[in-house]
This record gives C-alpha cells, structure tokens and sequence, in this order.
C-alpha cells in the first residue's frame, strides 16, 4: 500500500516537472484556465457573492475575514484587524501562520497565488490544516481578486516576508517576491473594490461593524478590531462568553424568564454551542439563530431540528417527571418555543461539511441531528433540576400559551365548519378590494396607506392579481403589547385573515393567499413608520414570510418632470435627487417639476403606472439579513425602553437614516 502510494507520488512528481517546465515555457494554457475563470467570475459576480450592490461588495469583505478567522479558530493568532482605507480600499490582517508561498503542486504556482486566482483551491489544500472552516461560498479569496482593482498580498512566514501583488480583474501583477527578514508571523489582504463591477464601492461602517460583532460573538476569544481610516472611527469586538453575550445583546430590552442558559461540547467531533432565553412577551414565531462553522444558516437545517426535538423533550420530560403536568397534557413544540430565543451554533469537521444547495444556507449534515438533540435533552434536562423554580415558572407559562393555542384552535376550526361563524369574520370584506385570480402564487396584497391612497389603487390595479387593503392611521407596535391584543387589534385581525395563513406559530406561508404582500406607504417619515411597525408585525408573527422573500415594499416616486410645452406626454419620474438631476437634464429647458409629498397626490394611472404596475414599478424585498441588527432595531427602536431606544438613535443614526434603512430595505 505504502510503496504504491510512493510509486504514484514519484510518477505524479515527473509528470509535476515536465508541467511546471511547461509553465515557465511562456503563456500557457494554466494561465489562460486561471484567466478564464477569473473572468467567469467578473461576467457573473452574482453567482459567486450575491450581487453587485452593497451587500455584494461587502461580502469581498466577508471572504478575506472568513479565511483569518479560519486561522484563528484553529489556535493560529487572536486579533484580527479590519481597516476600511482613504483610497476604497480595505485590509484585513491577521496573526496567522501565513499564507503558505511554496510551489503547489498541480499548477506550478506559488500556493498564495492558488489561494487568490483559482476556484475550489478553497485555500484549504488539505484537510489536516483546518478542523473546522469559517469560508464561504466556497469561493474563498478568489471572488475578491477577481472584483478587485488592486488586491496586495503581504505575508510573514518563515522568518521571512513576501509580497504578491494582483491588478485589475485578478490580473498577476506583481510575482511573488521576497521583502526581507521578519520576526511576525501572519497575513495582509489589501484590496480596492472594481468600480466597474459594483454599484457602489463605498464600505459602510455598519455593515462590517455587525458582521465583526457577529463573528466575535461566534468566535470566542478572538480580538476583532475595526478602522476606519475615512472619518477615524475605530472599534474593538471581544466576547469573552461567546453566545452567551450574544443572547444577552440579542434579549437586551426584553423582559426575560430567568437567565440566559448557556451549554457549550468541545468533546466530540461535532462541537455544539448553545445559548437560550426564555422572555415573557408573546413572541411567537421562531426566534432561533443556527450557525454551521461561523456561516449563518438561514434556512435552519438539521442543528435546529435537533435542537427543537431535545427542547421539546426536556421541557417534557422533566415536567411529567416532576409531576407539574400529566403525561396527556404534554407541551407542544410552538407552547415551549413561544418567547424563546436560541441560538445554535455546530462546527463540523470540513471534510464532512455538508450544506444543503449552493448557498450553504441549510445544513443537511444527518449526524447533527441525534449530536443537537442528545446534547440539548442531557444539557437542558440538568439545568432544570439545578434549577427549579425556574424550570416551574417555565412550565406554568408554556401552559398558559398552550390554552391559548388550544382556544384559537377550536375558535379555527368552528369557523371552518361554518357553525358560528361571526358578523366579525367578514369585516374584512368591506374594506379589501380583492383579487379575482385564485393563482394565490401570482397574487399580490398591498396594504396602503390611507384611505385615499387606498382608492387611488383599487381603480388603477390589476383585478386579476392586486388586492388593495387600506389601513387607517398607526397600527398597533405589536412589540408593546400581547398576541391577544394584537389580535383584537381590528387592522391587525384584518390583515391576518385576509393573508389566510394563520399566525404566530400556527403561521404557515404555504396558505397564503399571496405570493406578494407589498407595503405601499408615502415616501414620509410617518410612511416609515407605518413600514416598521408592519415589518415588526409580520416579524413577531409571521416570520416565514419574510424568510421566504414574500415581503416587499413599494417605492413610489418622489418627482415627476415634465416638459412645460407638452406635460401629458413628455415627461419622467425621479425616485431621488439624483433620478430628478437625471430628469431635469433629460427633459432639458422649461422643465416643470412636480413633487409627490404623498401616494394621494397621484391619480390612480400615475399610482398605477409607476408603483403598481409590474413591469414598471420599483419593489424592494425585505430581506432579514443579520439577526443582531435585525433585533436591535425591533427591540430597541420598538421596544419599551425607551433609553434605550434614545440612545441607540442617538449613537447610531439621525432619523434620516432610519427612514434611508428603510428604502434599502434591511431589516
Ligand atoms: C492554507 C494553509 C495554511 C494556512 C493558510 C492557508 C492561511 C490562509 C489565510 C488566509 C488569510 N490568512 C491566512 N492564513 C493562513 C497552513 C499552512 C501551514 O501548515 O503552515
């Protein structure tokens, strides 16, 4: 075995030598495979980083980061520096053992010139390396390379430091070259944005802030600092407790049940790391966070469907045990989970990482499950008995959600068979202008703003697709209040009967009569706010439907411009001060403009024409892209506290920008 193995080894090496002699020959057909797919990836950026916009650029960021914190994460260096330059560009050092710059077998290049030019090099050349891998998309640096107009790579390794340099599109530029002695180990990624490429190529101190947050909360023990060498802002992000700060930053302003319980497993080859908090409010749909090796695993996956089953079953057990329930009253999964906030996180050995689809999104990984679940029951279970007071309280309240549910269930299905079906249910019907299609997929529900605006678009929509339901005044914050409020709460009860797919965790997206739910308010303040106190509804209540991108807001127009010689005909809308620039040049002298302070000022074509219409309208999904932000905007700018509220506005944004947020539609 052995001596065959060496036999492969030797003919593989004459086969590398004839190769790697080839190569120095001149351009060869290596350099045209690097080239190519280097410009794969700059004809279709999307398909390697998500897109071209702020979160596409961000994520050249996210690519550099998750290879340093790979380092780290394997023992190899605990600070981590991010620093956002004068020029665009940004560097990210670390104190690892330094980008390998042998020659790599295979393609006769240095191994840090694979790293940044070649797909699936991964940067992970062999698996003993890395235990556990924080990469993305499984394109590594190559992504950044390739989007970039520079990208300078230093390195210390060795005794010794190296400097590569890339130009535009990933071009080599500089070879590797050799800088002198240095007693530092560690890498250097200097890169600038391709303007050519992206939208924008202006680094946002907040998106890297909460993805360096994020990540230090992940990885404990690592020393994340972010520069920002633009306006001289600077940060440092350190958890000690890794989740167990997290949960704390994630719970601050709720009124929590008993403490955050943390469970941690560096034993077997699966490393689970749990955090929880139960709260009393009625939040109801699922508020839990799964992670797999550092990657935020939105679609959940198996970790989670461990981590409900052991929850359940504890929670369970424990009580029928302890003789607080009887064994026919058991708790369903939604009664325990009601108000919880969890946050899962699995590292698993990379030559096993199994992410369902493209994105890595879900994990598929099957031993995850019984390791998540056996865990939670023996970790949760424990926790109980060392605590119990706590663990009754809990039950009480489970129970108490449970006769909820049990009520709203019978109330369900008395409706449904028609028997006492209240004047109530059909309120409803006065004030939606529905769709006549019954392709729910195709159907699109707008909830506008205002009655006026409300008339405006039931007269210029599509009757086949667009239903129109008007909303009078503020909803509830239903972030201030309990779910049986908010459902006799009679906007709220409209709105969830007219979406037909139930609520909180009874919520089932498959029901809706939707495909669409799009929010059109004027582009105000007060427009805002009707947009943040229905995003907070549908994210306390029916979160699926935002996780499954069926969540959108409408963007009317800010101006129009017309020609003053002919306005019926010539004439073009602004959706900003730049469009309206745009336009008034377009349009060119004895321009007029009109400017729209709200949807009622259209009539119902315009309205119809420049929001509505689907193949001319402007609609921005609602997309929750990090959980922490995601819950400090709900609980912070909605929540209770409000010095809290005060002083997260006051750090972090003039009001402008909240109302900006909403227009890029992060939540
Ligand atoms: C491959 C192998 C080794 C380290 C790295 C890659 C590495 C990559 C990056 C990217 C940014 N910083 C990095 N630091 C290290 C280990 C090689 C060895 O055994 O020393």
């Amino acid at each position: 075995m052995m001596e065959e193995e060496n036999k492969a080894n030797i003919i593989d090496d004459a086969a590398e030598e004839r190769r790697r002699a080839k190569a120095e020959e001149s351009y060869t057909s290596k350099d045209i495979e690097v080239l190519s797919e280097l410009e794969g990836i700059r004809k279709r950026p999307g398909m390697y980083i998500g897109s071209t916009n702020s979160s596409g650029l961000h994520h050249l960021i996210w690519e550099i980061v998750a290879n340093s914190a790979d380092e780290a994460i394997n023992g190899f260096g605990s600070n981590i520096e991010v620093t956002l330059h004068k020029d665009g560009s940004c560097s990210v050092e670390d104190e690892g053992r330094g980008i390998p710059v042998d020659i790599h077998k295979g393609t006769g290049m240095p191994a840090v010139q694979v790293l940044f030019t070649r797909l699936h090099a991964g940067g992970k050349f062999s698996d003993k390396n890395y235990t556990t891998s924080a990469g993305l998309h499984g394109v590594g640096a190559t992504a950044t390379t390739a989007l970039s107009e520079y990208t300078d790579v230093t390195i210390c390794r060795g005794g010794k430091m190296y400097h590569i340099r890339f130009g535009q599109g990933g071009k080599l530029e500089v070879p590797l070259e050799e800088l002198g002695p240095t007693r530092k180990h560690g890498t250097t990624v200097r890169f600038k944005p391709d303007p050519t490429v992206f939208s924008t190529v202006d680094f946002k101190w907040d998106s890297v802030y909460n993805h360096l947050q994020e990540k230090a909360f992940l990885i404990r023990g690592v020393h994340f600092f972010l520069k920002d060498e633009r306006n001289k802002l600077q940060h440092e992000f350190y958890a000690e407790n890794g989740l167990h700060d997290y949960i704390d930053t994630l719970c601050a302003s709720k009124e929590r049940l008993g403490d955050s319980i943390y469970f941690d497993d560096n034993t077997s080859p699966i490393k689970i790391e749990l955090a929880l908090q139960w709260c009393q409010k009625d939040y109801n749909s699922d508020n839990i966070f799964s992670y797999a090796n550092s990657v935020h695993t939105f679609g959940g996956g198996t970790h989670v469907t461990g981590l409900k089953a052991g929850i359940t079953k504890a929670v369970n057990d424990w009580a029928i045990k302890n003789e607080v329930i009887k064994e026919k009253d058991k708790l369903g999964r939604e009664d325990i989970f009601e108000g919880l906030t969890a946050i899962i996180h699995v590292r698993i050995p990379q030559s096993n990482n199994e992410f369902e689809g493209q994105t890595k999104e879900i994990l598929g990984l099957q031993e995850a499950e019984s390791a998540v679940r056996e865990f939670t029951v023996k970790n949760l279970t424990y926790y109980l008995s060392e605590h119990k007071d706590f663990a009754i309280d809990l039950i009480h309240k489970c129970q108490s959600s449970k006769a909820v549910r049990d009520a709203a269930r019978k109330a369900k299905e008395a409706a449904r068979s028609g028997k006492t079906q209240k004047k109530a249910d059909f309120v409803i019907s006065d004030k939606l202008a529905a769709a006549q299609s019954k392709d729910y997929a195709e159907n699109e529900l707008f909830i506008v703003e205002g009655d006026s605006a409300g008339g405006s678009a039931k007269s210029g929509r599509d009757r086949l697709h667009q239903a129109i339901l008007p909303l009078r005044g503020k909803p509830l914050n239903t972030n201030d209040t309990t779910m049986e409020k908010m459902r006799a709460n009679a906007e709220f009860s409209t709105i969830i009967q007219t979406i037909g797919a139930g609520v909180g965790a009874d919520f089932d997206a498959s029901e809706s009569k939707y495909g669409k739910i799009i929010i059109m308010t004027d582009a105000d303040t007060d427009g805002a706010h009707i947009q943040i106190l229905l995003l907070t509804f549908f994210y306390n209540y029916m979160k699926p439907l935002i996780t499954n991108g069926m969540v959108y807001i409408a963007c009317p127009p800010l101006y129009r411009v017309y020609k003053k010689s002919d306005p019926k005909n010539k004439f073009i809308y602004a959706w900003d001060d730049a469009d309206l620039e745009e336009a008034k040049e377009k349009i060119g002298p004895g321009y007029g403009i009109n400017r729209y302070k709200g949807l009622g000022e259209m009539n119902a074509d315009q309205l119809a024409a420049t929001t509505m219409n689907k193949a001319t309208r402007k609609l921005l999904r609602v997309r929750i892209d990090d959980p922490i932000v995601v819950e400090k905007r709900i609980s912070v700018l909605m929540g209770n506290d409000a010095s809290l509220r005060k002083q997260w506005i006051e750090e972090n944004v003039k009001f402008d920008e909240v109302d900006s947020f909403m227009k890029e539609v992060k939540l």
